[in-house]
């Protein structure tokens, strides 16, 4: 725009500043163009870009890495990629103590990385959110920083600060206020990540104009961090105020005024409450994903639980087995144990049912634990790529993090290779997923659990699809209820049917999944 208004009646150079403007204008038009309009109900992988794939040698994943392996996350039918923190951090590791807002992280390359990135994943149909972080900066990030020095900086009204020490808080059993020789500071998720004022419109501001900047590149949405945390009003009542409730709409609204976005909000408390359209649209299923393995291992309360779940619950929910918090559990390999056959049945409970599956990266080739950590680290190592104890394939130097504890019989080069892979697994219930629009975005009807079999149906406009688990050891005789006896269940996974099938009478074998289409 400025460059217009410069060149306004100068003949020659407007006629220039046009035609460099259509060029602009056509390159920002390709790179916008996001991805079909059914890429937000998945499937969606959960990628920690330092652990995903090295492209330079230094042992660290990076944006390259991943740009080089979109084809990998294509031929399993990923339809969307969240992205863990790419921006700059003073942590150097998750990610989440921002120091930049509109810049990349050092380690994994730098803004050109990045919009190289959305333009290979657009091309391949793939759609790319980014974690935003609305509560917290670094300690390090250089507005907090100004404030911690200078008491009189106009930084300070942009965190929480008190003269003195406020006193009864306990968040998670920890005191959330920080002292230091100008006062003290709130910093809910520990000392290093301090709150931000978010009622300062200054900061509501700032935060908005850094969304636009990575909207602009052409971002297609967000995952935005610890929602439920933006505003604290007392020692009692800092968890899901009806104010961070309203500030997280306020967000929401402002990323959905671009055409095709998907947000889905980080909302432990209240993730059906903040999967509701008026506040984040979209919300993790917290709650869901210890059901899923349970349910996996034959748990006939868990199957109920399973099966009663979105009856009740938002389809915009977002389910997962597994992802980079430990609180949400360990990696689903280390869940079940190993046992590959409670692992398949695991995946296809939460694939194939409504909400936007998050698979977390190395879930779909059955990557455990790495080797000798524990904690957080521990379930973000550096992804199985080959049979290789030290690289992992990850990396052509000594990876920054110890390889996965079973590195050497599951990596994506051995599972890809293998029909009855998990890895084959995954991809055949995404490619369910994606060949059936009853699958990705139909309804939910007819929920049953009996004994250890679990059922459902799904119907999107003339499509219906019956889904069957039997998670049991033993086979289970099972009536499907609600089917027309003219109708007729033809079986679409796996191919092959049940046999001795009559009509909605069936005996399932044990420990299996089937999917039919039923037609009238
Ligand atoms: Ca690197
Ligand atoms: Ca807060």
């Amino acid at each position: 725009m400025s460059f217009f208004n410069r060149s306004k009646g100068l003949g020659g150079l407007l006629v220039m500043a046009c035609l460099l403007a259509g060029v602009f204008f056509v390159q920002r038009q390709t790179q916008n163009q996001g991805p079909q309009e059914d890429w937000q109900h998945g499937a969606f992988m959960e990628i920690f870009v330092r652990s995903y794939k090295d492209s330079n040698g230094d042992g660290i994943g990076d944006l390259k890495g991943l740009t080089q392996s979109l084809d990998h996350l294509k031929a399993l039918g990923i339809k969307g990629i969240w992205l863990m923190p790419i921006t700059v951090s003073a942590d150097r590791d998750h990610g989440y103590a921002t120091r930049d807002f509109r810049n990349i992280e050092p380690d994994y390359g730098t803004l050109a990385d990045f919009d190289e990135l959305i333009q290979e994943a657009h091309k391949r149909g793939i759609g790319v959110i980014m974690d935003y972080v609305l509560n917290h900066s670094a300690f390090q990030h250089p507005f907090f920083e100004e404030a911690l020095i200078n008491p009189q900086s106009p930084y300070r009204q942009w965190y929480e600060w008190r003269n003195g020490k406020p006193v009864g808080w306990d968040i998670w059993g920890r005191d959330p206020w920080v002292t230091t020789i100008h006062g003290s500071y709130l910093a809910t998720f520990g000392a290093p990540m301090p709150d931000f004022n978010m009622r300062n419109p200054e900061v509501v501001k700032y935060h908005e104009d850094n969304l636009k900047f990575w909207l602009d590149r052409g971002i297609d949405g967000f995952r935005l961090d610890a929602t439920p945390h933006l505003i604290e009003n007392n020692a009692k009542d800092w968890n899901d105020q009806p104010e961070s409730r309203r500030l997280t709409h306020h967000f929401t609204r402002l990323i959905k005024s671009y055409p095709n976005k998907y947000v889905v909000c980080e909302a432990t408390a209240e993730p059906k409450v903040y999967a509701r359209e008026d506040i984040c649209g979209g919300a993790f299923a917290f709650g869901l994903e210890n059901q899923i393995s349970k349910a996996a291992k034959g748990e006939a309360e868990a199957i109920q639980k399973v099966a009663q779940y979105y009856t009740q619950a938002p389809h915009t929910l977002a389910s997962f087995a597994s992802n980079h918090d430990q609180f949400a559990g360990k990696r689903l390999w280390d869940q079940v144990n190993g046992n590959e056959v409670q692992y398949k049945l695991a995946a296809a409970t939460y694939l194939l049912l409504p909400g936007t599956p998050f698979i977390y990266y190395g879930e779909e080739i059955g990557m455990a634990g790495a080797k000798g950590l524990t904690d957080d680290p521990f379930i973000r190592g550096p992804y199985s790529w080959q049979p290789n104890e030290k690289t992992a394939g990850f990396t052509s130097a000594q990876p920054y993090r110890a390889a996965s504890g079973n590195v050497s019989t599951h990596h994506a080069q051995g599972q890809k290779a293998s029909d009855n892979s998990l890895w084959s697994f995954y991809r055949d219930m995404l490619k369910l997923r994606n060949t059936r629009i009853s699958l990705a975005k139909g309804s939910y009807e007819a929920a049953q659990a009996q004994g250890q079999v679990l059922a459902y149906q799904r119907k999107a406009g003339q499509e219906h699809s019956a889904v069957i688990i039997n998670y049991g050891k033993q086979p289970a005789a099972f009536q499907l209820e609600d089917i027309a006896s003219s109708a007729t269940l033809r079986p679409i996974y796996p191919s092959k049917g049940i046999p001795n099938q009559k009509g909605a009478q069936l005996t399932m074998p044990a420990q299996s999944v089937y999917v039919f289409a039923v037609e009238k």
